[in-house]
This record gives C-alpha cells, sequence and structure tokens, in this order.
C-alpha cells in the first residue's frame, strides 16, 4: 500500500475526471511488478478498458522518478517559451529572405497561402541573414536537450489511462500528437539538413516549412492551456521528496506516487539539461561567428574548415558535385545577359574591362554557417542590367552551368539588382575565384542567403521573374 498522502493525489485525479475510483496507487507498491489479486481476478475486458493492464506504463506506479513534478515541466517549458517563437520568427525570415514569390525560387506547393507574411528581402544590413540565420540554425541545436528533457518530464501523461475519455479529450490527444510529432519532425528534418548538407530525402523545404506551421499551431494552443498551470508551479513553492500532494489541478500525473530513491537532485538534471545545451551552443556557434572560431565548431560540417588564405572560406557544392566541367568554366565560357529581346554576350576579358567594384560581404548559408566580409570583385549588378536597358527590371533570373540540382539557378528582386554592392564576382580575396567558389563569374549580393549567391554564373535574364 503506497503512503496516504499518494492516496489523496490520486483522489484529485479521480475528481478532476469525473471517473469511478480507479485505485492505480493500490495495487502493489513497486514499479513494474504485476498487480496481484482483486483487479486480475476482477478481469476483463471492461477492467481493462478502466483500470488499464495490471502493469506497464499505463499505472502510475510504472513511473518512479521522484524529479519528475509540474515545477520541473513548467521551467522547461518556460526556456521552449523563450526559444520557440524566436526560432519561428527567424525562420519565417529565412523563407522571407528566398523571395520565394519570385520566378522559380521556392518549389513548395501551395506556398501562396503561406505566403501572407513576406515582404521584399532588405540589403541592409549586410550580415542581415548571417544573423538571422545563425540564431535560426544555433538556438534550434541548443534546445534539443531541453526538448528532450521536456518531453522526458511528461511522458508519464503519454500514458495516462483510459487512452481518451470523451470527443474532447481526443481532440486534446490529437494535438499533443500534432505537439510532439510536429516539436520532433521540425528538429529532426533540421538537423539531418545542416548534417547532409542539402543532400536531403525528398524535398527539405516544404517539409520543414508546413512541419514548423503544424508545430506552431500546436505549440500555441499548448501554451495557452498550460500557460496558467505553468505560472502557478513556478510561483508555488518547491516541493521536495515525501512533501504533501499539490492542490487540485497542479501536477497530476507527473508526481510518481511510488518514487524511486532520489539519486540526484532537481537542480542537478536542468544543470546536467544546460551543461547539454551549453556544448552544443559552444560546439555550433563557431560556425557563424567564422574567423578563429570556425574550428571550435566541431559539430558542424562546415565548422572545422580553416580561413586562412586568399580563398580560404568553406564551400558548399563543389564543382565536381555539381557537374561543372572544364568545358562549361573554359575560354568558350560566356555570359548572356538579356532584357527583352536586347542582349548581350560577353567573355570574361570583357567583363574584366567593365568597370570593376569591390564589395565586402560574406557568405551565410541557410545551413547556418557564414563567413566574415570576404573582398570580392566584379561587376556590378546595375551596370550590367543597364547594358541592356534593364534599369527598371523587376528582377534578374541568374542561371549557371550546373544543369540540375534546385540552385542551379535563382532568382533576385529589383533592390538587390540595383544596390551598388551587388556584384557578379570575378575576384576574390585579391584573386581569381577559384573553380569551386564558382569561376569564371558569381554572384554576391548584400544580406542574401547563401544558396542565391549563384555561382558558374551564364545567364542574366532580366526581367524574368
Ligand atoms: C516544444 C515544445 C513543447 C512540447 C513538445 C511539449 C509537450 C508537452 C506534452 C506532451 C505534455 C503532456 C500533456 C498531457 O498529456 O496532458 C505537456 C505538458 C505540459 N507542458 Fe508542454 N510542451 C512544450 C512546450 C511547453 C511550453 C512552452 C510550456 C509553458 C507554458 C509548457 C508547459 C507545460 C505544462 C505546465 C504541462 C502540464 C503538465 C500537467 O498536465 O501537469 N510546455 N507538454
Ligand atoms: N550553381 C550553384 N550555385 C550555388 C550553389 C549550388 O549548389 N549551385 N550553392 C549555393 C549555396 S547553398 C551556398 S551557401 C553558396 C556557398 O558559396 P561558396 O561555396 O563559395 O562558399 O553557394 C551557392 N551557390
Ligand atoms: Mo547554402
Amino acid at each position: 500500500m503506497a503512503d496516504p498522502s499518494l492516496r489523496r493525489a490520486e483522489d484529485h485525479v479521480d475528481e478532476r475526471e469525473g471517473g469511478p475510483p480507479r485505485g492505480r496507487a493500490t495495487g502493489g507498491g513497486r514499479a513494474g511488478t504485476p498487480a496481484p489479486g482483486p483487479r486480475l481476478r476482477a478481469g476483463g475486458f471492461r477492467a481493462l478498458l478502466r483500470d488499464g493492464p495490471p502493469y506497464g506504463p499505463t499505472r502510475a506506479e510504472f513511473w518512479r522518478s521522484p524529479l519528475r513534478g509540474p515545477r520541473l515541466t513548467s521551467l522547461l517549458g518556460a526556456v521552449l517559451l523563450g526559444g520557440v517563437p524566436v526560432l519561428f520568427l527567424t525562420g519565417l525570415l529565412s523563407y522571407a529572405a528566398y523571395n520565394p514569390d519570385l520566378g522559380s525560387n521556392d518549389m513548395t506547393p501551395g506556398k501562396g497561402l503561406l505566403g501572407f507574411h513576406l515582404f521584399p528581402w532588405p540589403t541592409d544590413p549586410p550580415w542581415l541573414y548571417r544573423l538571422t540565420q545563425g540564431v535560426h540554425v544555433t538556438l534550434g541545436v541548443t534546445l534539443v536537450p531541453v526538448l528532450l528533457a521536456k518531453l522526458w518530464s511528461v511522458a508519464p501523461l503519454f500514458y495516462r489511462w483510459p487512452p481518451v475519455r470523451s470527443p474532447a479529450h481526443a481532440l486534446e490527444r490529437l494535438s499533443l500528437l500534432f505537439l510532439v510529432g510536429g516539436a520532433l519532425f521540425v528538429f529532426a528534418t533540421g538537423i539531418l539538413n545542416i548534417q547532409l548538407e542539402y543532400a536531403f530525402p525528398g524535398s527539405f523545404y516544404p517539409l520543414h516549412l508546413y512541419g514548423s506551421w503544424v508545430f506552431v499551431a500546436a505549440f500555441s494552443s499548448h501554451v495557452v492551456l498550460k500557460l496558467p498551470a505553468a505560472v502557478r508551479a513556478l510561483r508555488g513553492p518547491r516541493r521536495g521528496a515525501g512533501a504533501p500532494p499539490p492542490p487540485p489541478g497542479t501536477g497530476e500525473g507527473l508526481i510518481a506516487p511510488a518514487p524511486a530513491p532520489r539519486t540526484a537532485s532537481r537542480r542537478t538534471l536542468l544543470g546536467a539539461v544546460g551543461l547539454g545545451s551549453l556544448a552544443l551552443f559552444l560546439t555550433t556557434v563557431g560556425q557563424s561567428l567564422g574567423g578563429p572560431f570556425r574550428r571550435t565548431a566541431v559539430l558542424a560540417p562546415h565548422g572545422r574548415l580553416p580561413e586562412d588564405g586568399a580563398d580560404g572560406f568553406p564551400v558548399n557544392t563543389t564543382a565536381a558535385h555539381a557537374g561543372i566541367t572544364g568545358a562549361d568554366t573554359g575560354p568558350d565560357w560566356r555570359l548572356t545577359v538579356r532584357y527583352g529581346d536586347r542582349e548581350a554576350v560577353l567573355t570574361r576579358e570583357e567583363l574584366l574591362a567593365l568597370p570593376q567594384h569591390r564589395s565586402a560581404l560574406p557568405i551565410a548559408c541557410v545551413e547556418g554557417w557564414s563567413t566574415r566580409d570576404l573582398d570580392w570583385e566584379g561587376v556590378r549588378l546595375a551596370d550590367l542590367a543597364a547594358l541592356v536597358g534593364a534599369d527598371g527590371a523587376p528582377g534578374v533570373l541568374v542561371e549557371s552551368a550546373q544543369r540540375s540540382g534546385a540552385f542551379r539557378r535563382a532568382a533576385l528582386r529589383a533592390n538587390q539588382v540595383a544596390d551598388p554592392r551587388s556584384l557578379l564576382a570575378l575576384r576574390v580575396g585579391g584573386e581569381d575565384l577559384s573553380p569551386d567558389h564558382g569561376y569564371p563569374a558569381r554572384v554576391v549580393v548584400p544580406a542574401n542567403p547563401g544558396v542565391h549567391n549563384t555561382k558558374w554564373v551564364t545567364r542574366l535574364g532580366f526581367g524574368e521573374v
């Protein structure tokens, strides 16, 4: 027989649920021990529906950690409440940064519906995408231990018996499926994408984008439903082992009725979660800070690459991987610039003979890594537009020598073309572009996601957005 105070906690459950007494605390003290006696003998399907199996995780005694409780769950929830909105906001900004409403930039089906918040992505400050996407990826990675701890802290609730009590309860459980499934799905797809460098099974963008809307919808209703309880738990007194049960409506089902002996304090658990997050943060953030810090990003695929040397910055998609051959970029390479029926075809020498400009701009990848400001040299996109009288064009479709793959082309908006720092770059760090960095010519635009800084450019189609 369990501690009498635990009976009281159970009674609260019964009060709230309005069901018959469930006797979960009476079936025998220890987790995993089949409850002997009356429950089994009463047997039958109806008893099973009412009480659950005589042993296993549907029984409160199965869950023995003395660390679970509303305060722990609420503390972890509060951290997620701080982090998830920032993740969502920076994620939406990243979507906007692609100018998904332009040309072939976005392959997401039904994107119109999700495009309500879009705005022309600015070119100032030039480090904007570096910041927003660095925060998005670093914060996402850092929150993983908190998310896992939060799920652990509420694990007994997943198994509460009976699984469905009423239509309203069924709806609530369905929303939890979207909350937990959504959280795991969005975090997993994000991390897979960083680790696989775009070699993602299926299409990452629609999956991650739609997944996060589902997750955030479920998250919002969860916050509305749980915030009062969370505030109560955080304001209320701390409860040590053996403390009286909390008042009704707080934490039933979380506090173990038959707790195992305490081997660590709640503070130790929170400390371990915090240390895990700190370790992930410290081994990830260097990829966004760049410079000497890049070496500290041991968990990031673009982490440890050194940044020294003229061309010394990470490569995303090598020329070989993109199927770019020597013939594509050799002496026969030409740049076609077109606006309506006006067309100019230029060799690299002719491009080098046009006015050359310098821009100090970073590469900032959607995967979260970015570089310091690199010293680019080349022809202004605005000058190339003027060459074919495209000054007023709504934008430009940039195409590369790459034959397949989503990033073989990208559309830029008029404000990006007009910015005097936007270049068709021919050189970086005082040397010709290397083959992997886009030789003979590539786009660099301030605040542009790296993926739209197209390499191995062969054609600029002004107005073709
Ligand atoms: C990634 C985000 C989150 C996930 C996946 C998550 C998941 C869950 C799940 C599955 C439950 C159990 C619900 C049940 O079966 O009744 C729960 C309970 C709870 N959550 Fe969250 N949660 C998240 C964020 C938050 C936030 C931001 C807060 C802060 C307001 C919060 C506060 C709570 C509270 C107070 C409970 C109540 C436990 C009880 O019924 O006593 N959660 N959470
Ligand atoms: N043609 C083409 N251009 C491309 C890519 C590509 O796959 N194909 N990758 C893009 C991505 S995702 C990034 S982050 C930058 C990286 O530039 P870097 O390899 O010179 O650092 O190039 C972009 N330009
Ligand atoms: Mo990228």
